[in-house]
């Protein structure tokens, strides 16, 4: 007996539910800004071959240009030097692109804090009141950070100091990577890491302890408010680009009603 026919009709029916957990790629999409000396990722561009016209009567269609960290995206483990031999996105398992989402929310705590830090309390007291986190989950952290995702300034939030956006503590990011039955994080940021992060022991924990231990990141993730704090299932599916370090990825879940 398969679950598949049972699905199929929860579909139709509408008690399951599919969730577009991604924000929309265009010119206007914001991007993660590296400081000097760094090298930045270009935003996306789209350009046309034809329209119905000389260049093709009958169809429409384009090229585009984009950096594989641009938009809503999925982090490789070989993108970060801790996982310089770990997977390129091509590699990456397809059973492991589709698990169970927990979806911790700390948008009021963000509100007030843009500079928060998800600790690993906060995800002990969530499987006190949730229950256990399955092999294979995904953590999607809600921060109320996509109501920005449409304005490169609003998302990245920088001053004189830097950009200020929420984030996992450095023994939280360990923790994740080498202890917790996460496979991935997923956040409505830019970035896995906090906005302060490049001064963090080490800088950019999350990227390095999490791809180095082989697992992976996703960003600017869209709609997680419609989601339950468990019971979601998620589906990324970025491109088979090889040798990629990451891309683009469309990301929905399946939800209850
Ligand atoms: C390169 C350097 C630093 C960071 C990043 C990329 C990302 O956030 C990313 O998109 O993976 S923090
Ligand atoms: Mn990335």
């Amino acid at each position: 007996m398969s679950v598949l026919p049972t699905l199929v009709d929860a579909l139709a029916d509408g008690s399951v539910r599919v969730v577009d957990l991604t924000q929309p790629l265009s010119e206007t999409t914001p991007i993660l800004l590296l400081p000097e000396p760094f090298a930045n990722t270009p935003t996306f561009t789209l350009h046309e071959i034809s329209r119905y016209d000389d260049r093709g009567p009958g169809w429409y269609w384009n090229w585009f240009e984009t950096g594989e960290h641009t938009g809503t995206h999925f982090d490789a483990p070989i993108h970060w030097i801790t996982g310089q031999d770990g997977d390129t996105v091509d590699r990456v398992a397809p059973q492991r692109l589709v698990g169970p989402a927990i979806v911790i929310d700390k948008s009021d705590e963000v509100a007030q804090d843009p500079d928060f830090l998800l600790e690993v309390d906060h995800i002990t007291a969530f499987v006190q009141q949730h229950g256990p986190i399955p092999d294979g989950a995904w953590l999607l952290y809600r921060t109320g950070w996509d109501s920005r995702a449409h304005d490169q300034e609003q998302i990245l939030n920088a001053d004189g100091s830097g950009p200020h956006t929420p984030g996992f503590s450095v023994e939280c990011s360990r923790w994740l990577a080498d202890e917790s039955p996460f496979i991935g994080v997923g956040v409505e940021t830019v970035g896995t890491d906090a906005g302060a992060a490049h001064s963090f022991e080490p800088p950019f924990p999350c990227h390095s302890f999490m791809l180095g231990a082989g697992k992976y990141g996703l960003t600017q993730l869209a709609n997680l408010a419609d989601l339950p704090p468990t019971g979601a299932l998620l589906i990324a599916a970025p491109l088979k680009i090889v040798g990629g370090s990451g891309s683009p990825v469309r990301v929905l879940a399946l939800a209850p009603a």
